[in-house]
C-alpha cells in the first residue's frame, strides 16, 4: 500500500511539471504536488551511500561561536571527539556553582555535519570527573541515541557510529541518572545536521541555549550555589539562563553585528524543565526553522522552544542598537537571568526608527557593568571589603534598580519620587530605618527636604544582604548624605528580625 501511494505521488508530480501548474489543475493534485516537491523524505532520502575521502576530523566551537559550514556535496566519514569535563564556573557575578559540561561549555561544543555523513563518535571523561557520564544525541536514528553505547566511566572513552539520516537542529544531552541532575548541571549541546545542499548563507552565526538552573541559595546570593534536587524536581529554577551564566551575554560578552548584516541564532534549550518563550527585544525574525525542523515560518516575534529542542531564526539588521534576547516569560529575564545583549553598529536609519537606544529604565542593571560586584564579592569572602569596593559595588546595583524611580542623580522626580541625594530624610534615619525601606518599602505620607510625598515604594528584598549592604552604602557616601556604611550582617539580622510585608520575597 505505502508503495502504491508512494508511485501515485511520483507520477502526479511528474505530470505537474510537464504541464505546469495551471489553474485548471484539481485542488488535490496540487496538494500532492507541493508536498510532493517539498517533502524531503525523511530518514528514507538521508542515506547517500558509503562515506567517501578521507576521514574528516570535526571543527567543535565553543558557545557563541558555530563552526563553519561543511562546504561538502559528498557524504563523509567525521570523527568527534567530545571530553566531559566537571568543572566551577561563575552562574553569576560573585556566584559559583559545579557544572558538568560537554567540552569545558555550558552549553557544551557545537558540532555540525551534512546530512548523509557517518559520524564516529568519541566520548571521554576526564580523569578529575567524580561521575560516570554518557550522550544521547537527538540527532541519532538507534535506540538510545548512543547513550547505552557511551557509558563512560571518569578517566575512560567510549565510541559508536552512526550514520546521521536526518536534517536538522538537534539536541544533545547526558542521560545517565539521575538524568534529570546530569541535564540541570549543563550537560546538553546542539549538532546540527546540515541538509545535502547547505543553510541558505548569512553574515553571521550565533549559537545560543537556554538551561534552568537549581540552587540551595538565592539568585544572586554571593559565593557559591550547590545544587538543589527539591527545586529541580518541583521546577522552581533559582536561574535562567542562557549559555550558562547570566554573563555569558552581556556587557563585554555581548554578541556583535552590524547594520546591513544577516544574522542566524541557532538557538536550543537544554531544559532541564522550563520551555523557552524565544524573543529579540526590539527585532522581528524573518524566519524560523521552527522545532528544528526543515520548513520555516516567516515574520514571526516569539518562538516556542520545548525543553530538549532546538530552533534556527534569521534576521537582518537594519538599526543599529541593543538588542535584547529574552525568554518572554518575563520574569525569568528580569529575575532570573534569562537575558542576553546583541550590540549592532552601523549608520542609524530614521526613516525606520527615530526612537532612543534601549535604557536602564527598562534594562535595570542589566546594562550596567557588574565587574564591582564581583571584586565586592571576592573580598567580602576573603575578609577585606573595604568601602570604596561597597560604595563601588552599590553603584552598579543602584542604577537600574533604585535609579528607575529616584534616578541616576538621587534627584527624583518632583511631586513623584523624593530625592535621595542630600536628603534631609536619609540623613535624619537611623541605618536600621533605611535598610527596612528596601526590605519592606515605604508608603504613606513623608516630608523629604520640605517637600510632601504620599506615594507608594515597592518592596525590594528580592534584592540579597550584601546587595541591599552596598546600595545603602553607596547612598550614604553620595550626594552630601553624610557617610557611613552598612554591613551585610547588618542587612541579614534585620531581615530575619522583620515580618515580611505584603508581596515581598523570601
Ligand atoms: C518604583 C519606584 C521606586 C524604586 C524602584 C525605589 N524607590 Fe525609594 N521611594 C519611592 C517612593 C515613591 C518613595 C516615597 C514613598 C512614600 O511616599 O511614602 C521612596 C522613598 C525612599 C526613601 C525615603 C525618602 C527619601 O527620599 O529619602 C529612601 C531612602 C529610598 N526610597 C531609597 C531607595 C533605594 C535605596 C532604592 C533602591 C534599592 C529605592 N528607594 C527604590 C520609590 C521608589
Ligand atoms: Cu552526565
Amino acid at each position: 500500500m505505502a508503495n502504491r501511494k508512494w508511485v501515485i505521488a511520483a507520477i502526479l508530480a511528474l505530470a505537474t511539471t510537464v504541464t505546469g501548474c495551471r489553474s485548471d489543475t484539481p485542488p488535490a493534485a496540487a496538494a500532492a504536488h507541493a508536498n510532493a516537491v517539498a517533502d524531503t523524505g525523511g530518514s528514507r532520502k538521508g542515506d547517500f551511500g558509503p562515506p567517501q575521502g578521507e576521514p574528516i576530523e570535526a571543527i567543535l566551537t565553543s558557545p557563541p561561536e558555530v563552526p563553519p559550514p561543511t562546504g561538502r556535496d559528498y557524504p563523509a566519514k567525521v570523527i568527534v571527539n567530545l571530553e566531559v569535563v566537571e568543572k566551577d564556573m561563575p552562574i553569576a557575578e560573585g556566584v559559583n556553582y559545579t557544572f558538568w559540561t560537554f567540552g569545558g561549555t555550558v552549553p557544551g561544543s557545537f558540532i555540525r555535519v551534512r546530512q548523509g555523513d557517518t559520524v564516529e563518535f568519541h566520548l571521554h571523561n576526564h580523569p578529575d570527573s567524580k561521575m560516570p557520564h554518557n550522550i544521547d544525541l537527538h540527532g541519532v536514528t538507534g535506540p538510545g541515541g548512543g547513550a547505552s553505547s557511551t557509558f563512560t566511566a571518569p578517566g575512560h572513552s567510549s565510541q559508536f557510529t552512526f550514520k546521521a539520516l536526518n536534517q536538522g537542529l538537534y539536541v544533545y544531552h547526558c542521560a545517565t541518572a539521575p538524568v534529570g541532575m546530569h541535564v540541570a548541571n549543563g550537560m546538553y549541546g546542539l549538532i546540527l545536521v546540515e541538509p545535502p545542499e547547505g543553510l541558505p548563507p548569512v553574515d553571521k552565526e550565533f549559537y545560543v541555549m537556554q538551561g534552568d538552573f537549581y540552587t540551595t541559595t538565592k539568585y544572586r546570593e554571593k559565593g557559591y550555589a550547590p545544587f538543589d534536587m527539591q527545586r529541580a524536581i518541583d521546577e522552581n529554577a533559582t536561574y535562567v539562563l542562557f549559555n550558562g551564566a547570566e554573563t555569558a551575554l552581556t556587557g563585554d560578552n555581548a554578541l556583535r553585528a552590524s547594520v546591513g548584516e544577516t544574522v542566524r541564532l541557532y538557538v536550543g534549550n537544554g531544559g532541564p524543565n522550563l520551555v523557552s518563550s524565544f524573543h529579540v527585544i526590539g527585532e522581528i525574525f524573518d524566519k524560523v526553522w521552527y522545532e528544528g525542523g526543515t520548513r520555516y515560518q516567516e515574520n514571526v516575534q516569539t518562538t516556542l522552544i520545548p525543553a530538549g529542542g532546538a530552533m534556527i531564526a534569521d534576521f537582518h539588521l537594519e538599526v543599529p542598537g541593543s538588542y535584547v534576547l529574552v525568554d518572554h516569560s518575563i520574569f525569568r529575564a528580569f529575575n532570573k537571568g534569562a537575558l542576553g545583549i546583541l550590540t549592532v553598529d552601523g549608520p542609524e536609519n530614521l526613516a525606520i526608527y527615530s526612537g532612543k537606544e534601549v535604557d536602564s529604565v527598562y534594562l535595570g542593571d542589566k546594562v550596567a557593568s557588574l565587574a564591582s560586584v564581583q571584586t565586592a564579592a571576592d573580598s567580602a569572602a576573603s575578609g577585606t571589603l573595604t568601602l570604596d569596593e561597597q560604595i563601588a559595588a552599590g553603584k552598579s546595583l543602584y542604577t537600574g534598580t533604585c535609579s528607575v524611580c529616584h534616578q541616576d542623580n538621587g534627584a527624583g522626580l518632583p511631586g513623584v519620587f523624593p530625592p535621595v541625594a542630600s536628603s534631609d530624610w536619609v540623613k535624619s534615619h537611623s541605618h536600621e530605618e533605611l535598610i527596612k525601606v528596601v526590605l519592606n518599602g515605604l508608603t504613606g505620607p513623608v516630608k523629604v527636604n520640605g517637600e510632601d510625598y504620599n506615594s507608594v515604594m515597592p518592596p525590594m528584598s528580592q534584592l540579597t544582604d550584601d546587595e541591599i549592604a552596598n546600595i545603602l552604602t553607596y547612598v550614604l557616601n553620595s550626594w552630601d548624605n553624610g557617610g557611613g556604611q552598612v554591613q551585610r550582617d547588618k542587612v541579614e539580622q534585620i531581615r530575619a528580625s522583620t515580618p515580611r510585608a505584603e508581596g515581598a520575597a523570601h
